[in-house]
């Protein structure tokens, strides 16, 4: 095994930052800026050096009413890019649904699996990931793209989902997943109104009856061109930048495990001062 692929979670002893890279022609909130695989390349090694803990690389778009790409396609967006940046420094994760695709990611050099579907997209994936070893992030997720909004339907959402992510935590443990390598996502913007999302929000620790650690991806997302709209118009994705920092703060400031978004220094920054509120001592000047 390569040196550069941890087999546990980093615990850095603050939040931490995924920095993501999407391989792909139409994700909401970057499509194609980072499609050809000199650019995603370019993209990481920023991210890293801004200090990303995690680079998150993924070939699927998992906006609303997307269409996914062939399995063969996935590979081919997602491969080049995680062997280039494997080897800098900052371990790699692979956004993918599909077992196959997180196999050859890690033979490629990933060191983590993020699957939006929490193991419910692939019925070979829990297992895959019990045979690699690898720390394995677990979202909360109730079907495809495709027609997701459609399943948006709760009584109490954050009670909801917390019993469908403890479901797929006991599939994921009797598949052979050892405890220690898993994370949770509660899946914001995924089969979720706004007001589902922010009534997750109000309550960061809904998670935590669980006893794992929890990771969420709020940046950009369409809550928050929402809240900023401008009458009918929604505030542009690369626009909510400063709203997806507001809210690492308060996540920081909850205890989050991690956070993942598209831009990482302001990030890192907020973990900090949320850290020092925190009562870590503040650095010697
Ligand atoms: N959101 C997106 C993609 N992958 N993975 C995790 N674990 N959590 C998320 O919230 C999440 C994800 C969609 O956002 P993007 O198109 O900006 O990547």
């Amino acid at each position: 095994m390569p040196e550069h692929r941890p087999r546990h979670l980093p615990r850095p002893g603050r939040t931490l930052v995924m920095g993501v890279v999407n391989v792909t022609p139409d994700s909401f909130s970057d499509g194609g800026q980072w499609y050809e695989p000199e650019a995603a390349i370019r993209h990481g090694r920023q991210l890293a050096a801004e200090g990303a803990d995690l680079i998150d690389i993924g070939g699927e778009s998992t906006r609303p009413g997307a269409v996914r790409p062939s399995r063969a396609e996935e590979l081919r967006r997602v491969l080049p890019v995680i062997e280039a940046l494997a080897p800098l420094g900052a371990p790699v994760s692979v956004d993918t649904m599909r077992s196959e695709v997180a196999r050859e990611a890690v033979a490629a050099g990933a060191a983590m699996i993020n699957d939006v579907s929490g193991g419910m997209a692939d019925p070979a994936m829990l297992p895959t990931v019990a045979e690699l070893g690898v720390p394995y992030l677990l979202m909360h997720w109730r079907g495809h793209s495709a027609d997701m909004q459609r399943r948006a339907r709760y009584g109490d959402v954050a009670a909801e989902v917390r019993q469908e992510l403890a479901r797929q935590v006991e599939h994921a443990l009797a598949a052979g997943v050892a405890a220690d390598q898993l994370v949770l996502d509660p899946g914001v913007g995924f089969a979720k109104t706004a007001e589902h999302n922010w009534a997750l929000l109000r309550q960061p620790g809904f998670l935590d009856p669980l006893g794992l650690p929890v990771l969420w991806g709020v940046s950009r997302k369409t809550f928050l061109g929402r809240l900023l709209a401008d009458g009918e118009t929604l505030r542009a994705t690369v626009e909510r930048d400063d709203a997806t920092v507001a809210l690492t703060t308060v996540l920081a400031l909850a205890g989050a495990w991690g956070v993942r978004t598209h831009t990482v220094r302001a990030h890192r920054d907020a973990i900090a001062v949320a850290g020092s509120l925190h009562g870590a001592p503040p650095p010697r000047v």
